[in-house]
C-alpha cells in the first residue's frame, strides 16, 4: 500500500500496462525484502527464565517463523508452564501463534521443578498480565504431528525443556523423523553437568525421552553445557538493555537482572545463556563450532543417569569372547547421530540477543 501512496493510484493507473509493470518491478526490487525463507519453527518449552529469554530471541528475529509453542513439564509444572507461555505471546502481541499443552509428567519419572533457579512463578517472579491469547485444544506432540505434516522437510524443532514431548510425537507417529527438517535442542554436555557432576538439567528431566530424541534418527543438533556455559550474560549486556524500553525490552531486563544478581551469590560474572543458544544456533549456526559425533543418554547409571554419552572418536572396541576373557580383535566405526557444538563466539551471540530485544 504504501508504493501506490507513494506514486499515486491515479497517476500509476494512466500508465501503459508494460511501464507500469516495469515500474512496479522496480519499486519492489528496491523494497528490503529478506533474500531468505525464514526457518519455520516448533519452540518446545517449559518456561522458565532462561525459556523467556529464548522465546523472546525467537519472536524477535526475522530468521525464524515460530509455528508453533508447546509446553512441557520441566522448570515448573505443566500448568505453570502453559500460563507463562500464554502471558509471554501475549505480551509479544502474538496470539496468532498456538500455544498448546503437552506431556503432563516425563516419561518414567517423577517431576523436578526449579523454582529455586527460576523464582516462585518460573519466570524470575516477573509478574505479566493476564495473557489475551487462549489456549490451543490440541495436544502439543499431536500438533507437532500435525505441523511437520503440513510442512515436510520445512520445519525445525527447537526444544529447550525436557525432551518429553518431542518423544511422545515420534512414538506416536516415527513418520515424522524423516519429514523433520532438523532438531534444535538445549540439553546436555560432553563435559561434565549441572545438576550434578553427569548431566545437564533438560535431559536429567527425562532421560528416556532423550535417548528417544537422540536415536531418532534426524538431523540433530545438542546445544549443550559447552556452548550455554561460555556464554554468560554479564553486568554489560545487561546495562545495553537497560537504556531502552519496551514492553518486551524491560520484561527482558527484569528476568535478565534476576539472573545476573542469582549468578553473583554463586560467584559467576553472569547468567548462563542456555536455552536462547538454541535459538541463537536456528538463527545463525556460524555462531558455534559443531563436533559430529554418536551421543547416547544413560539411563541407568547409579552417578551418571541423564549424562550425554559423546562418542569423540567415533569408534569403539570389539570385545570377543575366547575361553575365559574376551580380546579386543579390532574396532568398529561407530556413526555419528548428532553435531554437538563444542565452542561458541560469545560475544557475537550475546549482542545479537540485545540487539533482537532492545526497544521492543
Ligand atoms: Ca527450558
Amino acid at each position: 500500500m504504501k508504493i501506490l501512496r507513494f506514486v499515486g493510484v491515479s497517476r500509476f493507473r494512466r500508465l501503459k500496462p508494460s511501464v507500469s509493470a516495469l515500474l512496479l518491478m522496480c519499486l519492489l526490487a528496491a523494497l528490503p525484502l529478506p533474500a531468505f525463507a525464514a526457518k519455520k519453527i516448533i519452540f518446545d518449552t517449559d518456561p522458565g527464565s532462561d525459556d523467556a529469554l529464548a522465546l523472546m530471541l525467537a519472536l524477535n528475529s526475522p530468521e525464524l517463523d515460530v509455528r508453533a509453542i508447546t509446553v512441557v513439564p520441566g522448570n515448573v509444572t505443566a500448568a505453570v508452564g502453559l500460563e507463562n507461555a500464554l502471558r509471554m505471546v501475549s505480551l509479544a502481541n502474538r496470539c496468532d501463534i498456538p500455544v498448546a499443552a503437552g506431556a503432563q509428567h516425563p516419561l518414567f519419572q517423577k517431576l523436578i521443578t526449579a523454582e529455586f533457579w527460576h523464582g516462585k512463578n518460573g519466570l524470575a517472579n516477573v509478574e505479566l498480565a493476564p495473557s489475551k491469547c487462549k489456549v490451543d485444544s490440541r495436544f502439543g506432540p499431536d500438533l507437532i504431528i500435525q505441523l511437520v505434516h503440513a510442512s515436510p522437510h520445512e520445519i525445525t524443532l527447537v526444544p529447550v525443556g525436557p525432551l518429553t514431548n518431542i518423544a511422545l510425537a515420534v512414538e506416536k507417529d516415527p513418520s515424522i523423523v524423516p519429514l523433520v527438517k532438523e532438531v534444535i535442542l538445549m540439553g546436555g554436555s560432553i563435559s561434565g553437568g549441572n545438576v550434578n557432576a553427569a548431566a545437564e538439567a533438560n535431559i536429567y528431566n527425562d532421560p528416556e525421552a532423550a535417548q528417544i530424541v537422540f536415536q531418532g534418527g534426524w538431523p540433530l543438533t545438542m546445544v549443550g553445557l559447552e556452548v550455554g556455559d561460555k556464554a554468560l550474560f554479564t553486568q554489560k549486556y545487561l546495562d545495553q538493555l537497560g537504556q531502552t524500553h519496551g514492553p518486551i525490552n524491560d520484561f527482558i531486563y527484569a528476568v535478565a537482572k534476576y539472573l545476573v544478581n542469582l549468578s553473583g551469590t554463586f560467584g559467576s560474572p553472569g547468567a548462563p545463556m542456555y536455552d536462547p543458544s538454541a535459538v541463537a544456533v536456528a538463527i545463525d549456526p556460524t555462531l558455534v563450532k559443531v563436533q559430529e559425533m554418536h551421543v547416547d543418554v544413560e539411563t541407568r547409571g547409579e552417578f551418571t543417569r541423564g549424562e550425554t554419552v559423546g562418542n569423540r572418536h567415533g569408534m569403539v572396541e570389539r570385545n570377543v569372547l575366547r575361553g575365559d576373557r574376551y580380546v579386543i580383535e579390532g574396532v568398529d566405526k561407530v556413526s555419528p547421530n548428532a553435531k554437538v557444538c563444542v565452542d561458541v563466539d560469545a560475544d557475537r551471540f550475546l549482542q545479537l540477543f540485545v540487539s533482537r530485544i532492545r526497544g521492543k
